[in-house]
């Protein structure tokens, strides 16, 4: 692709310069030239689509899988979100992965652990648990729970629970892009639970108090869950109180409680909150997101294109896309759910972010 603009790549090719790429192109060489100006655009070029997922469409789908196979053939027994950009690499949206686990009382998964960091976010039923480097976490709607990577961990739903699914969320796509996914089984299949049930919620979990004396060296957060109650109870309060953004409505991100930075090192997670009838501005930033609308219904405009929202849905929002939200009822909040890899990208330096121009901030509607 030439652009005939100074300091981009702009070479007419000739018989001798063509002759020239064959030679070089055989000792698995080629000219630079010849593929700047796609290797460097002027701006990120997302191969990730914006997408939505309505959970209606799906859930039968997952349900199914209940009586196709076991978690034991499975390993895990997930119907994962192919973006048609990115299916080559089972992304959901850049190097972000996800997917709907579905798991019957009394059925419980294999423990492993991976270089991925993991979190799930519960949509339906009661009784799952999980338990990560032993310690057993009771999965609740709407509550956020991490596995960070390095961590055993092991999914189940206890036999006087329900049929249960949540949504998974890996850095899978990342880590592998980064050539450094390790994977391991349990050597017993399961792990000894060595601690009191949701101890790290008591220990950690406290609002603005963290224990006394102890130390936690470790790069992710000592709090695994972080409870859907605690949560929209603060995110009220947060919006009463004025705070929010022109651009996200009310936001709190989920955070390590001892170093105030995100839960994990490559994953970040918020939930926001958009009052009734509030349209938010335009923006623009670096970094992939994952959403769930986990109350409420909308619609988001991602890259001029509407899509609507209701409880359960999942869409995406890729790298340097438009995207604003709007809450489509006018007498109670909707809340969206999201992670995104921006810990990544402002670890290395590489976040932006630009309002999207004009007195309204809104981006027309071309798709
Ligand atoms: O439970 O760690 O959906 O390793 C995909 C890969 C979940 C998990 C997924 C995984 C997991």
């Amino acid at each position: 692709m030439r652009e005939d603009v100074p300091g981009r790549a702009n070479v007419t090719d000739t018989p001798a310069l063509t002759a020239y790429y064959d030679e070089i192109e055989k000792l698995d060489a080629g000219a630079l030239w010849t593929v700047a100006n796609e290797i460097e655009p002027w701006e990120p070029q997302s191969a990730s689509h914006a997408m939505l997922w309505r959970y209606a469409d799906l859930r039968p789908h997952v349900l199914r899988s209940l009586d196709l196979v076991t978690p034991e053939q499975a390993g895990r027994r997930v119907i994962y979100l192919a973006n048609p950009g990115r299916r080559d690499v089972a992304a959901a949206v850049g190097g972000l992965y996800t997917g709907l686990q579905v798991m019957k009382p009394g059925e419980r998964a294999s423990a492993h652990r991976h270089s991925s960091s993991a979190l799930r976010f519960i949509m339906e039923g009661s009784g799952a648990y999980t338990i990560v480097d032993g310690h057993r976490v009771t999965l609740g709607r709407n509550d956020f729970v991490i596995t960070p990577n390095g961590t055993w961990h092991e999914h189940g739903v206890a036999a006087d629970g329900s049929t249960c699914i949540w949504q998974d969320g890996l850095d899978i796509p990342l880590v592998n892009a980064l050539e450094a996914n390790f994977f391991e089984v349990h050597p017993d299949l399961t792990q000894p639970v060595r601690h009191p049930v949701d101890d790290t919620t008591g220990i950690w979990g406290g609002a603005g108090l963290l224990p006394a004396t102890g130390n936690w060296t470790r790069a992710h957060s000592p709090l695994l869950k972080y409870e859907w109650e605690t949560t929209y109870a603060a995110l009220r309060a947060h919006a009463k109180a004025g705070g929010g953004t022109p651009f996200d409505g009310a936001i709190l991100q989920y955070i390590n409680p001892v170093t105030g930075g995100p839960v994990m090192q490559t994953i970040g997670a918020a939930m926001q909150l958009l009052p009734p009838g509030e349209q938010t501005r335009a923006h623009r930033h670096t970094g992939s997101t994952v959403y769930q609308c986990a109350k409420g219904r909308g619609w988001s405009v991602i890259g001029g294109k509407r899509f609507d929202w209701a409880e359960r849905d999942i869409f995406v929002v890729p790298s340097w896309t438009w995207h604003e939200h709007v809450n489509a009822d006018n007498n109670d909040d909707a809340c969206l759910f999201q992670f995104n890899d921006l810990p990544v990208i402002r670890a290395l330096g590489l976040y932006r972010e630009e309002a999207y121009p004009g007195d309204y901030g809104r981006h027309p509607i071309t798709g």
